[in-house]
């Protein structure tokens, strides 16, 4: 992409509305517009983003053996009746009547939605268990919208809804998309804290939030230590054999994030303990039946019995960790992209675009990166070179080439790796290979 066409509007002063970096940032690097009060458009760099966030999370849903699919964002209000939630959910739930006066919702979450669709088709313990996810807008009115997409009121989320007929089987749905959802966070570069947590609105009585350290973040997390520094991610996991054994090892060593917020009731000492900050990323519940039973989605046993559905749903900030992201990589000049999640690879700079010798090499590569299929953002502009390193550290893309007149002379270009700022001189064809 020729940075001269691209629509990337920058933001030179710091937004006075914005409190934190992932904010400040979003807005200054052109990722986001507000559109109302927490609401949001992405334009093309935060799409991008967006988009490898939500790549990376299907990823790790399928392998995890749960199956795409696409629910409405607008739902009938009598699904809510008949779970009990029209009453239960309060102000959060933005409610609207069409042009019949039916009631709707825009849904803030779908365990009412999936329940209907399931209802409908699995009669018989043959057909379970199954893992549904979709990938979508959901709304809820916050009374409080802040910290631009960390608190929106119209946000991306994955949710995943896992049936089973009885609790066994429940609970080993729950410990998949628990590891899935660890693995997703490690893929990009983020270390998620899983805690015991309270269950809102949603029900139940099992329920971890996902939290990764930020002293900006919103929720209080207490946790062992030896976590941060635990590597049990690094292997990939077998769903099916690997999982229970992993997960009785990880309640057993990691007993403080596992069973106690408060940390008068830990159990372990105080120097092996970190109170910290944090953003919650994802979070699961296991609510058994309390959808199923009154919703009347039933499956019959082996033995002939109809029994409710047992259920568990799990959800991931999608628009949220994009924010997250930011708030974990950042620093004076903007913000530094891992490299799983970045909008592009590299950015190639062309530092005297009016020079014959440097525009021939800067274009002459740009065009072999394309081919080789690299993701390469070209800042071809007629810009100074102070503009347009500012510019480059401001989006953050994990690597830049940098053609000038010096190197040109030699057909050598320069590499600077944006997070620890180290150059290198490399040949053109060095980086075609490295990008490639
Ligand atoms: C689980 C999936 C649920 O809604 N139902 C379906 C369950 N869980 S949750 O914890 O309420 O939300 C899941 C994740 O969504 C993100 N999130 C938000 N992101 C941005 N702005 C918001 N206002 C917002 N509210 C929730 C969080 O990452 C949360 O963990």
């Amino acid at each position: 992409m020729r940075l001269s066409r691209y629509f990337l509007p920058l933001m030179r002063e710091n937004p006075s509305e914005a409190q934190i970096a992932s904010h400040r940032l979003m807005l200054r690097a052109g990722m986001i517009r507000q559109s109302s009060a927490g609401i949001y458009s992405w334009l093309p760099l935060g799409q991008r983003v967006l988009k490898k966030v939500e790549r990376i999370v299907r990823e790790e849903q399928d392998k995890a053996g749960a199956q795409e699919i696409l629910m409405p964002t607008i739902q009938p209000a009598e699904l809510w009746r008949e779970s009990g939630r029209w009453e239960d959910y309060g102000k959060e739930m933005l409610r609207l009547r069409d042009r019949h006066e039916r009631e709707m919702v825009y849904g803030p979450t779908n365990e009412e939605q999936v329940t209907e669709i399931v209802r409908a088709s699995i009669k018989s313990y043959r057909d379970l268990p199954k893992n549904l996810y979709h990938i979508q807008w959901k709304f809820r009115d916050e009374l409080r919208p802040r910290f631009g997409v960390m608190r929106g009121r119209e946000f991306l989320m994955k949710d995943a809804y896992s049936f089973d007929l009885d609790q066994k089987g429940a609970k080993h749905s729950y410990n998949k998309m628990f590891f899935a959802y660890l693995r997703t966070f490690a893929r990009m570069g983020l270390k998620a804290i899983p805690m015991r947590a309270d269950t809102g609105p949603i029900g139940g009585d099992l329920s971890h939030e996902f939290i990764v350290l930020s002293e900006t973040g919103e929720s209080q997390v207490y946790c062992d230590r030896a976590w941060l520094e635990a590597d049990i991610l690094s292997a990939e996991v077998d769903y099916e054999s690997d999982l229970e054994p992993l997960f009785a090892r990880w309640t057993r060593r990691y007993a403080a994030t596992e069973e106690k917020h408060d940390p008068a009731l830990c159990p372990l000492p105080p120097e092996k303990l970190v109170a910290a900050r944090g953003i919650e990323v994802g979070q699961t519940f296991y609510f058994g039946t309390k959808y199923s039973a009154p919703m009347g989605a039933f499956a019959a046993r082996a033995d002939g019995e109809s029994v409710p559905l047992e259920m568990g749903s799990y959800g991931i900030g999608v628009s949220r960790l994009v924010g997250a992201l930011i708030e974990a990589n950042h620093d004076e000049e903007g913000i530094i992209w891992p490299q799983s999640v970045a909008p592009f690879a590299v950015g190639l700079i062309d530092l005297r675009p009016g020079e014959e010798r440097c525009r021939a090499l800067a274009e002459d590569l740009y065009q072999k990166l394309l081919a080789a299929g690299a993701e390469v953002l070209y800042d071809d502009r007629e810009e100074s070179p102070g503009a347009k390193f500012a510019t480059m550290d401001l989006i953050g893309l994990p690597f830049q080439l940098i053609v000038g007149p010096r190197g040109a002379a030699q057909g050598r270009v320069e590499l600077k790796e944006r997070r620890t700022g180290a150059r290198s001189e490399i040949s053109p064809q060095n980086a075609i290979e490295r990008f490639s």
